[in-house]
């Protein structure tokens, strides 16, 4: 083996204050596990000799509490992008201590490749496996990390000898040209592939290697309960009905499904409902459900940027990978993500809202209109270039404290232009076709809940004007009488009449 063998401090002395550092993977998956924890240690070391040291952090997505848990808080990350979900992290972002800047997340890498943030300094790439000349072998989540191999200085690699061998052949690495100079991207259905079963890193750039052995997978998600069955049934209902109507081709289309609880919920529905015909997704994480669809033959194949799976269906998987090889592979977020081929191959999207207002606008990202709970994702790669595009949620949070269907979003992520279709336990909000004020009418009638139901239509009425009526002094009633009394249903209209 022509690299040399490092420790994670040894490794973690490549990387500098100030510099733009890349990690490798797609959520928890693919993330390295050990250097950045000797980053993390240096920064303290360095900050209690009175030194400044903090990063500029790019991933593929989340990472896992090595990378964002551990360098927040050591307090070494200045820049953020594209998009976290580690509680500490979100905090020092709210708190204004971590400068995040949130991106689609197909966008980073041709970004990077723009030379948009500066040159790449030093990438930190977990792999399962490299030769010689360099050809790599990724692990179960890829994110950005081809363009951070290609674009950075100097690549520090992670080993990870808890992946196992036989994932070798699930990976499509395709790095598409920059303008003036693309072509389009050789992907006509969910299976095809495009590009290298191994990712090429330049061997003069790698500084050495780390050994690992970091068993994947996390913790599963929260069983469903009757709001996320219903949420699951409803888009059954929906995804039938425009079958049955003709306006999704016989043999269905491919699904792309978002992250989280009520994601996960709602692929299980399709699961268990025998109506809903054999699928394919294109889509950037598979989830523990996903697989079960996979396994049941419910989904014959899946497109996508990584696995997110508990450590249980990790296992799984692993025992039974060859049954796998033939039905999922996985891309780069580039292209897992990549809006021509989301736009070509008519993918339904379904992703999860925060809060929708009565206009059919979608918040994914802000809670509250202020402080980001994790950040857009995919969510809008897909939804903007959807055949159909849904959002999902529950019609209240926090026990009822709070709607999730509001007057006027207090940040906007998905514009009306972009949503179709919104659905929530109380039922469906088809949006397509319908003006403003009838949109409005049958958020308020089929997916609010029926507490917030008599508001909403006294907001509706007493909105003014013009295509899309608002009282703008009393479009965010609901979010103000949140913060000050704790409870969005003790909103009083009449004070603004
Ligand atoms: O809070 O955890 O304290 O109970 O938000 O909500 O209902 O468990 O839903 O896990 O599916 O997450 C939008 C955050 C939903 C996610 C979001 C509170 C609620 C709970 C979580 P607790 P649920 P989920 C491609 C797609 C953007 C990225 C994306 C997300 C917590 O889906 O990050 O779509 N999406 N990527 O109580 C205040 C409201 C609330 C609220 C819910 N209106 N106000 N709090 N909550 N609604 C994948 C990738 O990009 C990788």
């Amino acid at each position: 083996m022509r690299y040399q063998i490092l420790t994670a401090e040894e490794a973690a002395e490549y990387v500098h204050n100030g510099q733009n550092v890349a990690f490798s993977g797609f959520t928890a998956c693919g993330t390295p596990k050990s250097v950045p924890v000797a980053i993390a240690k240096k920064a303290k070391r360095e900050h209690e000799a009175g030194r400044e040291f903090k990063i500029n952090l790019f991933s593929g997505a989340s990472t896992n509490d090595f990378v964002d848990g551990k360098l927040s808080r050591a307090n070494a990350v200045n820049i953020r992008t594209p998009y976290q979900s580690c509680a500490d992290t979100r905090k020092a972002v709210n708190s204004g201590v971590i400068n995040y800047f949130d991106l689609h997340l197909s966008e980073l890498p041709q970004k990077l490749r723009y030379n948009t943030y500066g040159p790449l300094d030093v990438a930190v790439i977990e792999v399962q496996s490299i030769d010689d000349e360099g050809n790599a072998v990724l692990g179960t989540g890829i994110g950005s990390t081809p363009t951070f191999a290609q674009l950075a200085k100097k690549v520090i690699l992670e080993v990870n000898e808890g992946i196992s061998p036989k994932i070798r052949g699930l990976h499509d690495i395709y790095i598409p040209l920059d303008p003036p100079y693309r072509r389009e991207i050789p992907i006509y259905k969910a299976s095809d592939r495009a590009g290298s079963p191994t990712m090429h890193i330049d061997p003069e750039k790698i500084v050495g290697i780390v050994n690992t052995n970091v068993p994947e997978g996390g913790s599963p998600f929260a069983p469903s309960d009757e709001t996320t069955m219903m949420i699951g049934e409803n888009v059954c209902s929906f995804l039938l009905g425009e079958l049955k109507g003709g306006r999704i081709p016989s043999s269905f289309l491919p699904l792309q499904s978002g992250v989280g609880n009520i994601a996960n919920a709602v692929l299980a529905r399709l699961e268990a409902n025998d109506n809903i015909p054999s699928f394919e997704m294109y889509t950037e994480v598979i989830q523990d459900s996903a697989l079960r669809l996979i396994e049941s033959g419910k989904c014959r194949f899946a497109s996508t940027c990584s696995m997110t799976f508990s450590t249980e269906m990790m296992n799984e998987f692993f025992e039974n990978i060859d049954r796998f090889h033939d039905k999922v592979v996985m891309r780069p977020v580039e292209i897992s993500n990549n809006p021509e081929v989301i736009r070509r191959l008519g993918v339904i999207t379904m992703n999860t809202a925060l809060e929708a207002d009565i206009f059919g606008n979608v918040n994914s990202t802000h809670v509250v209109g202020t402080k980001m709970m994790n950040g857009i994702g995919g969510s809008a790669d897909f939804t903007r270039n959807a055949y159909i595009s849904i959002f999902s949620c529950p019609s209240v949070a926090k026990g009822g404290l709070i709607s999730a269907i509001v007057p006027m979003v207090s940040h906007q992520d998905h514009s009306e232009h972009s949503v179709d279709v919104i659905i929530t336990e109380q039922g469906i909000a088809d949006l397509r076709g319908k003006s403003p004020i009838q949109k409005a009418e049958v958020m308020i009638e089929n997916c609010a809940h029926p507490k917030y139901r008599p508001l909403l239509r006294e907001y509706l009425k007493m909105a003014k004007g013009g295509h899309t009526p608002h009282t703008l002094h009393a479009a965010f009633a609901f979010h103000e009488t949140f913060v000050s009394e704790g409870d969005m249903s003790k909103t009083d209209f009449s004070k603004f009449c």
